[in-house]
């Protein structure tokens, strides 16, 4: 009897773990650096996302901005500065981390609905960091 209710125990634990872990807000890793943006998955379920970005550079401060929109990552509007324009109507800012200084770590957490994105940097100093590459796009579903 003891041996059964035990077994029976393992069983639902066994269908129970995958069905919360599968449930739980969904994680990113993003590593940055002068000038890269690596996610570690680019397909991601809607809902809540929790991004750990972590600057890898031992040189500048880097920003993670995550854009909703359609066009392709390279070829976002820009301002007369360079940078890309948030205001643009073929962007939506969803939200950012600024002043990611060399070496640190921050999470960012935001609920995101299906449809096509973009991390990116959208700092302006002396480079324009979007232009030399700093840019990631990825879907969620
Ligand atoms: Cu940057």
């Amino acid at each position: 009897m003891k041996t059964r209710k035990m077994i029976g125990l393992v069983v639902l634990a066994l269908l129970v773990v995958p069905v919360l872990a599968a449930c739980g807000p969904a994680k990113v890793d993003a590593a940055i650096s002068t000038y890269k943006i690596v996610l570690d998955k680019t397909s991601i379920p809607a809902g809540e996302v929790t991004f750990h970005i972590h600057n890898d550079a031992t040189d500048l401060n880097h920003e993670f901005v995550i854009f909703k929109t359609d066009l392709p990552e390279d070829q976002l509007p820009l301002t007369a500065e360079g940078i890309v324009d948030e205001e643009s109507p073929d962007v939506t800012l969803i939200d950012e981390k600024e002043d990611i200084t060399p070496g640190s770590s921050v999470d960012l957490v935001v609920t995101l609905e299906a449809g096509n994105y973009v991390a990116l940097c959208n700092i302006d100093s002396k480079e324009m960091h979007y232009q030399h590459g700093m840019h990631q796009a990825f879907t969620v579903k």
